[in-house]
């Protein structure tokens, strides 16, 4: 690696939404390294620093080409000490010490696993750990009660925790779009999330549902579900009712989380196996031989006249979001949710029928989703 001046100095804004991050990164021994302590930040609830960790892996994922030299990344924003030594040691060493004895860690590979429980979170797997619970065979034995998600989330652990391929998100996205056309004629969904940003994988499938006349919305989601379930596509579902006009009363530019309270479900799918992956499968011992498996499903309603504000929300990244929310507040005095744009110094709402209306609000040149990958 050389560190002459011949190499040039990359520059990038310091928002991530103010920069293209597409799916092709150049540096992903970089970003892998920085993201894995990212996550044992968010597992071990240290939110600033797994943010702090976030913040520097989308800086290298928006640059046009490898790093070859330290000297490239005296410009750069975001990359704090920490990152930096992480780099160096990767750089000089191979690998970072730290990545390496954090991935073998009882502590992290304890948290991984209990987390890849649907409806388990950081704060009960680390209870759980310290009570001596670290793999899913100890969490069966050890009579702890488990709520109705998490029961269902340990029943299809295995589904649960190997990707869902966009060709399982599309053969999903045509049950959801059958269901909701037969209840609501003229309503609409679109694949929101990873899927829509041009991930070929994703951890669950999220969508988002309107119509066009305001008002026609309400009330559909528990139609949705109960043609679902009727159709037996559900293996598991809640609903949460929406909460939005009530959270208005905490005053404006004021939500009490970054939390949306949209209707929403959570849901795990039953989806027929595919063509394919059913010949692959009848080769494994039969006893595993199924033909459907489980597969998390978010759906989202929304009014038509937030539907703009929900579409940039679920769009992702999650970094993306974050650093958008920051921008509107700290650059422009604005509030931004999955409901809304607030405008504190004007005293009111910007409304906004387009995701591009929205960039143009916040005095943002417009991104377009593929290129929202931070
Ligand atoms: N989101 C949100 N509020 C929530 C949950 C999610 O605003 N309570 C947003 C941020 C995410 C997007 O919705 O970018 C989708 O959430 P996912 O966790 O599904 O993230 P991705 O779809 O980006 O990742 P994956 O491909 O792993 O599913
Ligand atoms: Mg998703």
């Amino acid at each position: 690696l050389g560190s002459g001046p011949e190499v040039a100095v990359f520059s990038v804004p310091s928002y991530a939404c103010q920069r293209r991050t597409t799916l092709e990164n150049h540096n992903t021994v970089l970003t892998d390294a920085l993201s894995l302590l990212a996550e044992n930040a968010e597992l071990s609830d240290e939110d600033g620093r797994g943010v702090a960790f976030r913040r520097a892996a989308a800086v290298l994922k928006a640059l046009p080409s490898a790093v070859m030299s330290i000297s490239q990344l005296s410009g750069l924003p975001c990359l704090g000490e920490h990152s930096l030594r992480v780099i160096k040691d990767i750089w000089e060493n191979g690998a970072s010490s730290e990545v390496e004895s954090t991935k073998v860690s009882e502590r992290f590979k304890a948290l991984k696993v209990l987390t890849g429980i649907f409806g388990v979170g950081a704060k009960t797997a680390d209870r759980w750990i310290r009570e001596g619970i670290h793999d899913l065979h100890q969490l069966q034995n050890s009579g702890q009660t488990l709520n109705r998600a998490q029961q269902a989330g340990l029943q299809h652990y295995d589904d649960i925790n190997q990707p869902v391929t966009k060709a399982e998100a599309c053969a999903i996205e045509e049950i959801v779009e059958k269901a909701v056309s037969s209840v609501l004629p003229g309503a609409q969904i679109i694949l929101t999330g990873g899927f829509r940003r041009g991930k070929q994988t994703g951890h669950d499938v999220d969508f988002l549902i309107t119509h066009p006349e305001e008002g026609r919305e309400v009330g559909l989601m528990p139609k949705v579900v109960s043609w679902l379930e009727a159709q037996g596509f559900l293996l598991y579902q809640k609903t949460t009712r929406n909460s939005y006009l009530e959270s208005k009363a905490d005053g404006p530019g004021r939500p009490p989380s970054n939390m949306d309270r949209f209707e929403r479900c959570l849901s795990i799918f039953k989806l027929p196996k595919m063509e394919k992956q059913g010949a692959k499968d009848s080769q494994n011992v039969t006893e595993n031989y199924r033909r459907w498996r489980a597969v998390r499903v978010d759906l989202v309603v929304s009014p038509i006249s937030q539907f703009a504000f929900a579409l940039l929300g679920w769009t992702g990244s999650k970094l993306f979001e974050r650093e958008l929310r920051r921008w509107a507040r700290y650059e422009k005095g604005m509030s931004l949710s999955s409901h809304a744009l607030y405008d504190n110094n004007q005293r009111k709402y910007l409304r906004a029928s387009s995701e591009e209306e929205i960039f143009a609000h916040l005095g943002l040149e417009f991104i377009p989703p593929s290129e929202r990958n931070a």
